[in-house]
């Protein structure tokens, strides 16, 4: 096991920022007793639960290897795809909800995502460098078309919402669209990527501010308005309701 060095500092922040989100969204969630609108808040505490846990492995040491990539040891934070294999859905589901999304859509999601962290998982322990790019240019192809089902599919269904809900869901459509294209960017000019460019200290300062701002802005943003979420769990005129 490998000791983390300066960087730790980014860690600890990212803990910090991951924890006061979660009782952020608790305290928000108070006296919420319909069942279905519990759901944004149930999922929306987990994903900063999680990545708050992870924050912590990786900032006291436990969340790191070193792998050995062309004979040269290269620290790896494993704990970090343990969050996203766990967040990342999640915060689709919370994306479904509000769209209304049916079953079908939701598990098409999730299986895209689990299957974009599981091919970088591959990337990040591959000991070949070249082959470390094969699997991080196939992690990259199943988030395109995890963007276009998102961009597709399930914005068609968010558009049968009604005027409020639809925009939340653009909003927070377009933040996550943002935001996911640039994990891969971070990945592959970071120490992962084996070409050098960004060094660990400033690849994990990049990756922390990408997860508050994917997890606990995009959850701030969420939750703000109790009437919007009302409205997203409430049948449409339309008929077009999930299930
Ligand atoms: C809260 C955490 C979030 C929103 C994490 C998102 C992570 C990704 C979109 C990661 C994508 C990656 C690729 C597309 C290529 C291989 C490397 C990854 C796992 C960084």
């Amino acid at each position: 096991m490998a000791t983390p060095g300066a960087e730790s500092l980014w860690l600890w922040i990212g803990t910090l920022g991951m924890t006061v989100g979660t009782l952020y969204f608790i305290g928000r969630g108070r006296g919420v007793r319909d069942p279905e609108m519990q759901k944004f808040y149930i999922a929306t505490i987990f994903i900063t639960t999680i990545a708050a846990s992870m924050y912590l492995l990786m900032a006291t040491g436990f969340g790191l290897i070193q792998v050995n990539v062309a004979g040269e040891p290269l620290d790896i934070y494993w704990a970090r795809y343990a969050d996203w294999v766990f967040t990342t859905p999640l915060l689709l589901f919370d994306l479904a909800l509000l769209a209304g999304a049916n079953r079908n859509t939701i598990a098409t999601l999730v299986g895209l995502d689990v299957f974009m962290i599981a091919t970088g998982v591959i990337a990040a322990l591959e000991p070949t460098p070249a082959y470390r790019i094969l699997w991080w240019g196939i992690s990259t192809g199943a988030l395109l078309v995890l963007l276009y089902v998102l961009v597709g599919t399930l914005s068609e269904q968010a558009r049968t919402k009604s005027a409020e809900v639809a925009s939340l869901f653009g909003t927070l459509r377009n933040l996550t669209i943002a935001l996911w294209l640039l994990y891969p960017v971070v990945w592959i000019l970071g120490t992962e990527g084996t070409i050098g460019v960004l060094p660990l200290y400033w690849e994990t300062a990049a990756f922390m501010v990408l997860d508050l701002s994917a997890k606990v802005g995009f959850g701030v943003l969420l939750l703000r308005s109790r009437s919007v979420l009302e409205a997203a769990t409430k049948p449409t005129a339309t008929g077009a309701t999930a299930d």
